[in-house]
């Protein structure tokens, strides 16, 4: 049984609109806590954090929105998921995807000091792979992959990593907006992105089992990182970048069941709630379920494998 460790990251100012910021409260109100210990496991909920007030940070690209606020939530959510993971498995309540510049600084801190190496998953419409040179929306939410993977640009504004991404430890899932410059990005990178036609063509099972198998071999960490819009919109409109054609309700749980199976989780993030743009709380109730599924709830015990 595992210590989940919740944490709050109330953060909205990575995005073009506002709500995230009550993400947190929707996740603990749709039961999240309860559905954790009922499978078994100890929960400790750290409440909501909240960074110390900073002065502006200038930046030659105008469009760039929330710069200082965005470095501060990087700094604090560094330590307090490196922290965290001594302990458990930390759960980042979002708050937007921005702040997983932090949670990626964080667990990559730990990963580098236990000598083992960091796999990621990204499950989201988005590679969220802008530097702040090339982002033209500004909004930050869209930049933290390229920050976690040492791509220029953030020296000297953002905190320094403790240990850079490796991009053939990284596996996208979901995918499908990609603006021009993340596009070129990930055309030289080593980053595996399977698409939503890679998910059509081949099934969620086929594309993770490989994924999963290389994290097993060389005894990774892994953490996951889930954006709300990574779903189809039909069955989870709490999100503000709704995108359509997105993972189904099946696809998802077959994922998180998977990973469940595999054992390899030690942290994750949850992001882009948008409770504002919720219906009757079916989006955050959702996520609840999914990460039961991540954390063991099963229709019937049986015997599986992970690959
Ligand atoms: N690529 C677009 C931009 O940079 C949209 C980014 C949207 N990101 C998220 N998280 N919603 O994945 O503005
Ligand atoms: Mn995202
Ligand atoms: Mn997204
Ligand atoms: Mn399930």
């Amino acid at each position: 049984m595992t210590t989940c460790i919740l944490l709050g990251a109330p953060v909205q100012e990575g995005t073009g609109r506002l709500g995230c910021d009550m993400g947190p409260s929707a996740f603990r109100a749709a039961g999240l806590a309860g559905a954790l210990s009922e499978l078994g496991h100890t929960v400790l909920d750290r409440g909501n954090l909240a960074p110390a007030g900073r002065s502006e940070i200038r930046h030659g690209n105008p469009a760039i929105k929330s710069l200082a606020d965005i470095v501060a939530w990087t700094e604090l959510l560094a330590a307090a998921t490196y922290e965290a993971s001594a302990e458990g498995m930390p759960i980042t309540l979002g708050g937007d995807h921005s702040l997983a510049a932090g949670t990626l600084s964080g667990i990559s801190r730990r990963a580098a000091e236990l000598g083992r190496p960091l796999f990621v998953l990204w499950l989201d419409a988005h590679p969220d792979l802008h530097t702040l040179d090339s982002t033209e929306s500004g909004n930050l939410h869209g930049v933290p992959m390229a920050y976690a993977t040492g791509q220029p640009g953030f020296d000297g504004i953002f905190p320094p990593l403790a240990a850079p991404l490796d991009p053939a430890r990284i596996c996208m899932m979901g995918i499908r907006s990609v603006d021009p410059a993340e596009r070129a990005r990930l055309a030289a990178s080593d980053i595996a992105v399977h698409d939503m036609r890679a998910i059509d063509e081949h099934g969620v099972a086929a594309l993770l089992r490989g994924f999963i198998a290389q994290v097993a071999d060389a005894g990774g960490l892994l953490h996951v990182s889930l954006d709300v819009d990574f779903l189809d919109p039909d069955i989870a409109p709490g999100v503000g970048t709704t995108v359509p054609g997105g993972a189904t309700f099946r696809e998802a749980h077959l994922v998180m069941e998977m990973l469940c199976d595999s054992g390899l989780v030690t942290s994750l993030d949850l992001v882009e709630l948008n409770p504002f743009l919720d219906e009757r709380g079916r989006t955050a109730r959702l996520m609840v379920d999914l990460v039961a599924s991540l954390m063991g709830r099963r229709v019937l015990d049986r015997p599986t494998r992970s690959h």
